[in-house]
């Protein structure tokens, strides 16, 4: 797929007076990140501009929000333009097809790898480690002043899909942004304790009971674990609780992929999957109409917990194999 530019989508920007932005539903720093520093730089230019969500926000990503999400019932659509960010399949904003669809001119901009076009301009960077780093380049197309709230949450969307700069998609250019950053004056490091060091107590415990009940298979290569509704509700923990257990996880020696297949709701199973070196997690999840990037991927699995489970650890026997 050809990339238009970022000095067409900056003009496209400039042009507008209202824009809505959507990322994906269970927004990680990255999405709602990139999502509210777009949207706080479009209305300091003067502009209309929400974000749109339809689901809720974490409650460690919530310090993000600015007051810019709207949600998907208060939002009238038929803006002059749609931005979709971090996210480039419509299975991922079904609640919000009608803001997207409605506006007048759409753009996408994204890290995933992605073969389909759904809007009219696209800058798809699979290279990029976060999203963020791509509207930090449109930031500076369009002329926006970053301050520090921009900054902040541009830091969160870098640092999170970096996974604090540690993953394998860090590149120099992550740490070129940030540096620059700095010269905001933002408090990168109250930004980290919000997003690092504020766990509620029942996420932490549901952990600990997730990670003591892992299957090491494959010799040690692989790690799976799995998350039922009834471990959620004796934890008294949230189905967002469970982000951050498949990086424990992988981090475990000897360990190449690491699936977490997590019961949401009964007959819908999430899988989170990831990798250190050789195993292309994104095609495991493609086997299963999702998706993502080669050490870090997911989907859903429309099948009983146990089902979906047996399923995963056979095609990620297979990978691993084949790696
Ligand atoms: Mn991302």
């Amino acid at each position: 797929m050809k990339n238009d530019s970022m000095r067409q989508i900056a003009d496209a920007l400039l042009e507008a007076q209202s824009i809505d932005i959507l990322t994906h539903i269970m927004m990680d720093g990255d999405a709602i990140g990139s999502a509210v520093a777009l949207c706080l730089a479009l209305r300091k230019a003067g502009k209309r501009a929400d974000v749109i969500i339809e689901d809720d926000i974490a409650e460690y990503l919530e310090f993000l929000d600015y007051g810019c999400t709207k949600s998907v019932d208060e939002a009238e659509g038929g803006a002059d333009v749609c931005v979709i960010l971090d996210c480039s399949v419509r299975s991922r904003f079904r609640e919000r097809e009608r803001i997207f669809d409605s506006a007048a001119k759409k753009i996408c901009v994204d890290h995933h790898e992605t073969k389909e076009p759904i809007a009219d301009l696209h800058y798809i960077d699979p290279s990029s480690a976060a999203t963020g780093e791509l509207v930090y380049l449109l930031l500076k197309e369009m002329g926006a002043e970053i301050d520090k709230d921009i900054a902040s949450c541009l830091f969160a969307a870098i640092a999170t899909d970096t996974g604090n700069f540690m993953y394998s998609n860090t590149s120099k250019r992550s740490h070129e942004i940030v540096s620059e950053l700095y010269d905001t004056g933002f408090d990168a490091y109250s930004v980290s304790m919000q997003l690092y060091e504020n766990e509620p107590y029942r996420k932490i415990a549901l952990h600990g009971k997730v990670v003591a009940g892992a299957e090491m298979i494959e010799g040690g290569r692989i790690v799976m674990a799995k998350v039922s509704r009834k471990m959620l509700e004796e934890s008294g923990a949230d189905f967002e609780d469970t982000e951050g257990i498949v990086s424990i996880l992988r981090s475990i020696k000897g360990v190449e992929a690491a699936a977490l297949v997590k019961e949401k709701k009964p007959e819908e199973i999430k899988v989170s999957l990831r990798s250190k070196e050789y195993v292309d997690v994104a095609k495991v999840g493609s086997q299963f109409d999702g998706g993502g990037h080669k050490r870090a991927a997911g989907c859903t699995i429309r099948t009983d917990l146990d089902t979906a489970y047996e399923q995963i650890k056979e095609a990620l026997r297979k990978e691993i194999c084949r790696g």
